[in-house]
């Protein structure tokens, strides 16, 4: 379907099914320019691979529009060399090891809370009745926030994700964006000041208590990393859990397999990452023209690397479009690493620092939901719909249950 001169990834179109476009985008239009917003989209795995492992052809500045406005600072992905490392090293601290075990229970016990209400009634919406306040939750605790504000942090975390994420900000949904930001910003300051003076054993207190070079952490690049976790914790979570669903909804046979098995979950998480991954988009800045087999990138451009499309290109895995927790080239254990043949977790120096969190947090919870969920069906009626670009999962996933 891409009509060489007319078709735009911000068209409608493709945002109904962006899928259906991966394979003419590779085949045909493999660096794809888009006049609009004056950026390159690359689909072929190869050419992403490359520009995501290739740190100094392609550089992270592109987040410092992006995201540094309502990140209030620098993230981890901006960072280079000594800082980067000694930065990324106490945040993997915060979700890894001890810190991990003890936030697997807090996942537990905000998931038995959330599923309570709705387990006598047999019908809820995993997106907005669970994913997302879950999601939030979890990432207050994984921050040792309260969990108690977390309407408040959802609708301040929408809002710059929103900025983030979006090819077509107004200038008022800029404002709306930067209002969330600015407000998230005013209510940590006094929690870091508290955890400068009483720190405790949380990630907050741990990346006050950081000190880089001899220099201590502002404020500033304390928030910044706050809103990193923030919105790389909650912005995807959701989304990978209801994927997970219907994807395993729509084929019994699989479903069946995982609830007489749950350790084929591993598999079935790392297949939905692969199939249909939450981020789609990663952007990097060029620093020199760049020759990719079709068609070169120039000096100072806007790139984007498109996953999606990546890790569905036949080069990459036997039959890609199709959805299959035993494919024997996904690799289930390296899937979580720097091994894995998908990019869903990005690749190269930037990839995920919360990749063994992610799969950990997805894996409990559908471990505790699926037993919860007997004959889980989609609700009748409604029509399925995702949404996004940049992150993309169903708007709302109705499921009837037992
Ligand atoms: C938060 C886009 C949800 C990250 C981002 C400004 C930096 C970085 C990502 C992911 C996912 C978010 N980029 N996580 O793509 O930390």
């Amino acid at each position: 379907p891409v009509a060489r001169t007319r078709f735009s990834v911000l068209s409608e179109d493709f945002a109904a099914d962006p899928y259906r476009y991966f394979a003419p985008l590779r085949n045909q239009a493999p660096v794809h320019y888009e006049p609009a917003i004056d950026s390159y989209f690359l689909s072929r795995h190869e050419d992403v691979k490359r520009v995501l492992t290739d740190h100094e052809a392609f550089t992270t500045e592109t987040l410092q529009v992006r995201a540094e406005p309502v990140m209030r600072g620098r993230v981890l992905a901006q960072m280079t060399g000594a800082e980067h490392t000694a930065k990324r090293k106490i945040v993997v601290r915060g979700f890894t090891g001890p810190a991990l075990q003890e936030q697997i229970r807090a996942i537990r016990a905000n998931a038995a809370e959330l599923i309570a209400p709705f387990l006598t009634r047999g019908r809820m919406d995993l997106v907005n009745d669970f994913g997302k306040p879950l999601a939030v939750q979890v990432t207050l605790d994984v921050l040792g926030l309260e969990r108690r504000d977390w309407r408040q942090v959802a609708a301040w975390h929408g809002g710059i994700a929103e900025f983030i994420t979006s090819m077509d900000l107004t200038p008022e949904r800029r404002r709306h964006c930067m209002d969330c930001a600015e407000q998230l910003e005013a209510y940590l300051l006094p929690v870091i000041e508290q955890r400068r003076r009483h720190p405790g054993e949380d990630l907050v207190s741990r990346l006050c208590a950081a000190e880089f070079d001899g220099i201590g952490m502002s404020d500033r690049d304390v928030t910044a990393l706050i809103f990193n976790v923030l919105v790389a914790a909650a912005e995807p979570a959701d989304k990978t859990l209801a994927l997970l669903f219907k994807h395993l909804i729509d084929r019994p046979e699989q479903l069946a397999q995982v609830r007489r098995d749950p350790d084929l979950l591993g598999a079935a998480i790392a297949e939905t990452l692969r199939f249909t991954p939450p981020v789609q988009l990663v952007p990097r800045r060029a620093g020199q023209d760049t020759a990719f087999a079709g068609g070169t990138v120039p000096a100072g451009a806007t790139v984007f690397c498109m996953i999606g499309a990546a890790n569905r290109d036949p080069a990459a895995f036997t039959d890609p479009d199709s959805f299959d927790i035993h494919r024997p080239d996904l690799g289930v254990a390296r899937s979580f690493t720097a091994a894995a043949q998908h990019l869903s977790f990005g690749t190269g120096l930037h990839q995920c620092v919360g990749a063994a969190f992610a799969r950990a947090e997805i894996e409990t919870v559908a471990a505790m939901l699926l037993p919860l969920l007997d004959q889980v069906r989609h609700s009748p009626g409604l029509r399925y719909q995702e949404a996004g670009l940049y992150t993309r999962g169903p708007v709302s996933l109705p499921l009837e249950f037992t």
